[in-house]
């Protein structure tokens, strides 16, 4: 009897990260009126388990609200969305809700893309393990400025999936400028977003001010990683966690406060903070369903569907390319 060969998931990393350009990126964001720290700095090692935490919280509706909705929803998407395409998952992490799509959707191949191939080593040998003849690729690249996936993605129709709300950090400007990158990709399929909702303040602002503090700890954790890219000396306990919504803007806002006059140094340069003076480090926008249907159109999609929960907090859209 002949065992067939079990298939390995490929790797391919793209984006190398330049400790210069780092640099300076950071600098400029310390230097500015009102400083400032780019979200994608939150997930080093310790920050990535903190949002898993987040992710828990009672106060945090999204992502159960998202898994929901897709168990509740999954058959009805399943039926406008192309059998055998390639899945594109863009900030797969962990794989773990492309993983609840396999059977529903029937991928022909999956890409999973995060930052680091090498996050997506244990989540993709795991998978590949419960689905042996599923074609599996890992990249590694930075998506966030520019979306341009490489060649071995391969030909056939391709089936975006960018789920967790995290188009919100994008302002809707930027978003729309990412949407026609992912309308430009999925050459004949589509993309399936899952997008946070407006809904009442006594909900959202629990959300990302929780009473175990573990979204403080999440936000303040990004100074220890600064730290560590930069050589700076910021002490957590000097800063305090602050979320709001934003009404006009339609965002919750994360900043850290200064809870004294101090200052920051680094080799080569510092910065001073007056007492209550902040950094500005997340924006995460709330759409209302019309507003987000709107920007799809507006970057090419057509054929757009929605799916809510029975509360109408979170949305899954599909739009076909
Ligand atoms: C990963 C961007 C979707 O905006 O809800 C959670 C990040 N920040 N709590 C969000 C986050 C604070 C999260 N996204």
């Amino acid at each position: 009897m002949t065992v067939p060969a079990l298939r390995q998931p490929r790797f391919l990393q793209l984006h190398q990260s330049d400790p210069a350009a780092l640099r300076a990126e950071l600098l400029t964001g310390l230097q500015a009126e009102p400083a400032r720290i780019a979200p994608k700095y939150f997930y080093d090692a310790l920050g990535s388990r903190l949002f898993d935490a987040i992710t828990e919280l009672p106060e945090y509706y999204p992502t159960r609200t998202e898994a929901a909705l897709m168990a509740e929803h999954g058959p009805a998407i399943a039926q406008r969305v192309p059998r055998g395409a390639t899945l594109v998952d863009l900030g797969a992490g962990n794989c773990e809700k492309a993983g609840r799509l396999f059977e529903l959707l029937q991928p022909a191949r999956y890409v999973a893309v995060d930052i680091s191939a090498d996050h997506l080593r244990h989540a993709l040998h795991c998978l590949q393990r419960q689905f042996p003849a599923l074609d599996m690729l890992g990249v590694g690249m930075d998506f966030s400025s520019r979306l341009d996936l490489p060649s071995e993605v391969g030909e056939g129709p391709r089936l975006l999936f960018y789920p967790g709300s995290s188009i919100g950090n994008f302002t809707p400007e930027e978003a729309l400028v990412f949407l026609r990158q992912t309308h430009a990709a999925a050459q004949g399929g589509g993309l399936l977003i899952g997008v946070d909702l407006r809904k009442p303040l006594d909900v959202l602002q629990p959300a990302y001010d929780d009473a175990l503090g573990v979204t403080a700890a999440f936000n303040r954790n990004v100074l220890l990683h600064l730290n560590r890219l930069i050589g700076s000396d910021f002490a957590v306990q000097d800063w305090r966690h602050i979320a709001f919504f934003n009404e006009a803007a339609s965002r919750i806002e994360m900043h850290l406060e200064a809870r004294r006059a101090l200052t920051v140094r680094w080799p080569g340069g510092e910065r001073r903070f007056a007492s209550g003076e902040r950094i500005h480090t997340e924006n995460s926008y709330k759409y209302a369903l019309a507003d987000f249907q709107a920007l799809l159109a507006a970057a090419g999609y057509r054929r757009i569907e929605a799916w809510t929960d029975a509360r109408a907090w979170f949305a899954t859209f599909w739009a076909e390319a």
